[in-house]
């Protein structure tokens, strides 16, 4: 089994961090999307949307989407970042809002500050990002994880694309659960471990 990733994408270092957290330790195949290798026939047989993360079995079938990909690899280590009982469903809740809302409304700062897109109306990304910081601020008042009393891959999922937060300027002022409960998560070495490029920088 291996991992096909970018290790600055926040998709693929979801898989990076649970990949950690759980001990599997599957080796990773750098997908070197600058270069457009993700369009490459090759790998558009392992994921025809020819985005990573990928999860490659030893049988060569695949497995995309980073979302269902963390919840794999947390059940095949049996590990409570995916409990094995009805929390599950609360999980994918918080997962589905960050596939629909949550990463989109980010995206949008991404978009502006990373890759320079002029044409982003930052004024409606702003009522976006505050919208969706609110509803996850507000789940976070008086809570450690977003499901039950430990972490989870919803934690994983949410939190990951903040990683970009200060190069791409988010506007977080003001959110104080999430920032406690992002301090718990970056101060995990599951994190640094998904952060391969800030060690080779330093
Ligand atoms: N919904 C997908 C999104 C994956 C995705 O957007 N990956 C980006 C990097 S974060 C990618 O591979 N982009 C390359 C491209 O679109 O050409 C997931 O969660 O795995």
């Amino acid at each position: 089994m291996k991992l096909h990733v970018f290790p600055a994408s926040p998709n693929a270092k979801k898989a990076m961090m649970v990949n950690a957290l759980t001990g599997l330790n599957l080796p990773l195949q750098i997908v070197d999307i600058p270069a457009g290798a993700q369009n490459e026939p090759g790998y558009l047989a392992l994921n025809p949307n020819g985005k990573v993360p990928v999860l490659e079995h030893d049988d060569g079938t695949t497995l995309w989407e980073s979302n269902a990909i963390i919840n794999w690899m947390a059940g095949n280590a049996k590990s409570d970042l995916w409990p094995a009982n009805m929390s599950r469903y609360d999980i994918l809740r918080w997962q589905f809002w960050e596939a629909c809302h949550w990463t989109p409304a980010c995206g949008k700062y991404i978009s502006r500050n990373l890759f320079g897109n002029e044409g982003i109306d930052m004024e409606a990304a702003a009522q976006d990002f505050h919208k969706y910081a609110k509803v996850l601020d507000g789940h976070l008042s008086g809570r450690d994880w977003l499901v039950g009393d430990a972490m989870t891959t919803a934690d994983v999922s949410v939190a990951m694309i903040l990683y970009l937060r200060e190069p791409c300027q988010y506007p977080m002022q003001g959110y104080a659960d999430i920032a406690r409960w992002l301090a718990g998560i970056e101060a995990l070495p599951a994190w640094t471990a998904a952060m391969p490029e800030r060690e080779a920088a330093e």
